[in-house]
């Protein structure tokens, strides 16, 4: 299958997503591989305090890493992989010529039943002006059928937004018996470290438990073309245009008529707490779940 930009494009626009094998040079990957083990060996130890780091308690009472909120700030290795060349090339291509990098977040599978995550859009968190946004996820170590894996349905992209909400509440996924038959055409996006999935911001996906005995993970970084707003959620300009890796700063943001739903209300914890991991939000979902 050719992979030049053109037919990685025409191929995402059909299709809603993409799968890029082995983008990232072996050197690459072990440095991210090394740096992300580090950080996995520090949270068993109780070393990370940061709220950056979501952690949870194993059946043993071990505290696993399950997301690093925001990689790039974290260590440079990811800053360098969310900037790197031949991934943004692709990225331009797809978002139309412009990008501008909206948000990361390095998901973590442990072995034996980390962390399913339900059906959902990620437009449901975070509706832009247009949708020329996308989410990559960089494959630090082999996404196999095993380990959760990410899945998709093709050409959900142009579908409906779904409901995310329950009982009053955004809890940010998709009842299961909404999707229908579309359930039925799910893909399991599986491939080596180094390789790159891409989702569009408005495809339908997913990912189930990992039943490997090693952890999974998963760098997603989030991009938007240059124009492309967010809606209901504001940004400080200078770090707004500071994020820009392809174009020119501007203050006319495009308008699509896209369907559109914002993701609130939040739900609130019993002690207050507003998380918008997705982790945590999923967990408020009562009705329609398919894997937890
Ligand atoms: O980590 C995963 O497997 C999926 C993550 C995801 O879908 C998300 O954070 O939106």
């Amino acid at each position: 299958m050719s992979n030049s930009l053109a037919s990685l494009k025409q191929r995402y626009e059909e299709q809603g997503y993409l799968v890029v094998p082995n983008l990232f040079p072996a050197d690459f990957v072990a440095r991210l591989r090394e740096t992300t083990q580090r950080f996995e060996a520090q949270a068993q130890r109780d070393e990370l305090t940061d709220p950056l780091f979501d952690l949870i308690r194993d059946g043993e009472g071990i505290s696993q890493l399950r997301r690093i909120t925001s990689p790039e700030t974290v260590h440079p290795v990811y800053d360098e992989a969310m900037r790197f060349e031949p991934l943004v090339d692709i990225v331009a291509e797809l978002l139309g010529g412009t990008v501008r990098f909206d948000h990361g977040k390095l998901n973590f599978k442990p072995p034996s039943g980390g962390a399913a995550l339900e059906w959902h859009q990620d437009w449901a968190f975070y509706p832009h002006t247009n949708d020329d946004m996308l989410a990559i996820g960089l494959m630090i170590e082999d996404c196999t059928l095993e380990n959760g894996p990410l899945m998709v349905i093709p050409g959900s992209h142009r579908g409906p937004v779904y409901d995310h909400n329950q009982n009053g509440a955004f809890v940010g996924a998709v009842r299961a018996h909404d999707l229908g038959d579309e359930l039925g055409k799910a893909v399991t996006l599986t491939a080596p470290a180094g390789s790159v999935s891409i989702h569009h911001v408005r495809t339908l996906h997913a990912s189930m438990a990992n039943r490997s005995t090693t952890n999974r993970p998963l760098c997603l970084f989030s991009y938007a073309a240059v124009d492309a707003f967010p809606i209901f959620h504001r940004y400080e300009w200078a770090e707004f245009n500071a994020r820009i890796l392809r174009g020119e700063e501007t203050n006319q943001p495009r308008l699509v008529a896209n369907p559109v739903r914002v993701s609130e209300p939040t739900p609130r914890s019993p002690d207050g707490y507003q998380s918008r991991s997705i982790f945590h939000v999923q967990e408020n979902m009562e009705e329609g779940a398919l894997y937890n």
